[in-house]
């Protein structure tokens, strides 16, 4: 079948097309051909086209959760044999059940849980991958990004955009434990890492701390700013503001029947994504509301900051309440019910998808 002939129904319906299989004879003179060509660096595409170009995303990618309360004491264990300054980064990563040993929650994205114990700092580096910290316990560690710190709190969402010097400390007296989000597969892919030590364990303070979401998360862009980069210059979304936009909605709104009340993180130079590479959203879905069947092609990963409900991701039923993390592969239907006022923080590969005109979603049956 000519994979070119797929009519848009076809190509919309989530089995796709009855069969792609092609019918590959198997003769002793093929199997004979086969053997010289490795040695040329050739080999036949139509015994593998069928896998390479499937009807519909077939991800190895798993539903799965990560239960807080379960792993959290594995967490603070970390603490007790490894310092922040020693592992560079105390962080354990989320793993994808049908993708291990491969640092990766989905197959474009990389997720992990930080830990930083009071008094400790992560030292100062940079990178070309993009992160996202999702802050799930604690209160008052900082993250500096090219000399500003910012003071994080339960709920904030905080970026260091590619290639920003980056350090973390912990001027509290308690542990601080945030989601790491980072496009680590997804630059892989391209081969486009680039990675630098600062000489120092901090990178110099240059700007007093709340400078960015003063002069530009307050509806104002400073004339003569004209260096638009790709990652909002706001680097810390505070949860206190986020979630007051999302229960002022509550009250006049109507609910998105798949989403609940969902909002996405945007670039307020732009109005584009917050980051180039990732979406990130709070979502809340009130107690007792059933989404209907979504699926898109974005896997995407959830983070409960408040709340506690399931969701039925294919056939696997995931339990969640608050600090759990989950993830939704591509292409997988997921219905979410929330047994009690849920707030959901997700962050998914959308934008890039959208980029490359790549991104798909199918709302109902
Ligand atoms: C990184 O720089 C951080 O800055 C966290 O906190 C996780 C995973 C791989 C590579 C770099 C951070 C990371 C990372």
């Amino acid at each position: 079948m000519d994979i070119l002939a797929l009519n848009s129904q076809q190509q919309r319906n989530n089995r796709g097309p009855a069969c792609m299989t092609i019918n590959v004879p198997d003769t002793p003179e093929l199997k004979e051909f086969y053997t010289r060509l490795p040695a040329q660096n050739l080999a036949p595409l139509w015994t593998v086209l069928s896998s390479l170009i499937t009807p519909t995303p077939q991800s190895r990618c798993l539903p799965a959760v990560w239960h807080y309360k379960q792993i959290r004491p594995i967490i603070m264990e970390s603490g007790e044999l490894i310092t922040a300054m020693q592992a560079e980064r105390r962080v354990l990563i989320l793993e994808n059940p049908g993708l291990p040993g491969e640092s990766r929650i989905t197959e474009s994205l990389y997720a992990g849980l930080q830990l930083i114990l009071p008094e400790e700092i992560a030292p100062a580096h940079r990178h070309t991958q993009s992160a996202l910290r999702f802050i799930v316990e604690g209160s008052g560690a900082y993250t500096a990004v090219d000399g500003e710190k910012t003071i994080m709190e339960e709920g904030d969402f905080v970026i260091t955009p590619s290639w920003t010097w980056h350090d973390h400390g912990n001027e509290s007296n308690l542990p601080m434990v945030w989601l790491d989000g980072l496009d680590i597969p997804l630059v892989k892919s391209i081969d486009a890492s680039f990675f630098e030590k600062y000489p120092d364990d901090v990178f110099p303070q240059t700007r007093p701390e709340g400078d960015a979401l003063a002069r530009y998360g307050s509806g104002l862009l400073p004339e003569g700013y004209d260096e638009i980069s790709k990652t909002s210059p706001v680097f810390n979304y505070p949860y206190s503001r986020t979630r007051d936009a999302l229960d002022r909605m509550r009250i006049t709104d109507k609910w998105d029947s798949c989403h609940g009340l969902k909002s996405r993180y945007v670039n307020p130079v732009t109005g584009d994504y917050a980051m180039p590479t990732m979406a990130t959203n709070m979502q809340l879905l009130p107690k007792g509301f059933e989404t209907e069947k979504y699926r898109s092609t974005d896997a995407t990963v959830f983070s409960v900051t408040e709340g506690s409900g399931c969701s039925r991701v294919g056939e696997t039923k995931l339990k969640w309440s608050r600090r759990d993390t989950f993830v939704v592969p591509s292409w997988v239907e997921v219905q979410h019910f929330a047994t009690e006022d849920s707030y959901l923080f997700s962050f998914s590969d959308r934008p890039v998808q959208e980029k490359l005109g790549l991104w798909r979603e199918l709302r109902g049956d």
